[in-house]
């Protein structure tokens, strides 16, 4: 169960922010609303959640999941393949040291983007993409390794992060979409399929028994309650205009 989550609050900045989406710039104040509602549904699953101020210098800085992996024991501070993102890192540490005493940092040449990570209890399945190369993936194994923690590589092509396209519900049920319907590494999981007119869908994630599943994929939603999940639904528009989900506004531990 998680007890704590860090968000950050959207910068003005956003509308420049990185994107392959050709959805439009995002609405700056409906991203406020829906990042609001975004920390309301996590405070209703049982988390204290932490606000960070917005970072202007840091169009991306709302999706905080990507600068750090938080684990069971330990944390670490990511190293962001994406050039304006790197120095992210360092307007996140503070709140990394006040909740762990270990906290580990990736080092060049190493790049790595937490949305790369998805954690199966004491497992972590790490996405070798454009953001996260092998040599990140590697000193991440080397941290989790140290704690008695496993760490897998998948290869991938398609996706930003592994985690827009794959969501762990725990009890073995696993959200998948395109190129991870088909990993050998994934074949053990109960596989709930994504459709592709609903692939935004794919990046919902487990909080606590409860399901958030972003607004308007209906079929998604009904698959995830047919599986005994309450769901949330939250409306992600326009944060899904920059590539982002629902994973990468929170740091859930
Ligand atoms: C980026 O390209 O870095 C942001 N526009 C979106 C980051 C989304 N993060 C994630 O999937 N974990």
């Amino acid at each position: 169960m998680f007890t704590k989550a860090i968000v950050r609050t959207p910068a003005k900045s956003m509308l420049n922010g990185i994107t392959t989406a050709d959805l439009g710039k995002p609405d700056y104040h409906l991203a406020l609303e829906q990042h609001a509602k975004y920390i309301k549904a996590l405070e209703s699953c049982g988390l204290e959640v932490t606000v960070l101020p917005a970072l202007e210098g840091f169009p991306d800085s709302c999706f905080v999941e990507d600068v750090a992996l938080m684990t069971t024991e330990c944390a670490i501070l990511t190293r962001p393949g994406a050039q304006s993102r790197r120095n992210e890192i360092t307007h996140i540490l503070e709140a990394l040291e006040s909740n762990y005493p270990t906290v580990y940092t990736i080092v060049p040449p190493g790049t790595l983007e937490a949305g790369d990570i998805m954690m199966v209890g004491t497992d972590f399945y790490i996405g070798l993409s454009d953001r996260t190369n092998h040599s990140g993936a590697t000193q991440m194994k080397g941290f989790l390794d140290k704690h008695g923690m496993q760490a897998i590589f998948i290869r991938m092509s398609e996706m930003l992060h592994l985690k827009t396209g794959i969501a762990y519900l725990e009890n073995n049920n696993l959200l998948a979409y395109g190129e991870f319907l088909t990993k050998p590494e994934f074949e053990k999981f109960n596989i709930h399929e994504v459709s592709e007119d609903e692939a935004y869908a794919a990046n919902s994630i487990w909080v606590n028994d409860k399901v958030l599943i972003p607004a308007g994929f209906p079929k998604t939603t009904q698959m995830v309650k047919a599986a005994g999940y309450e769901v949330i639904e939250i409306e992600a528009s326009e944060f899904q205009k920059l590539d982002g989900g629902l994973s990468c506004l929170s740091l859930r531990f």
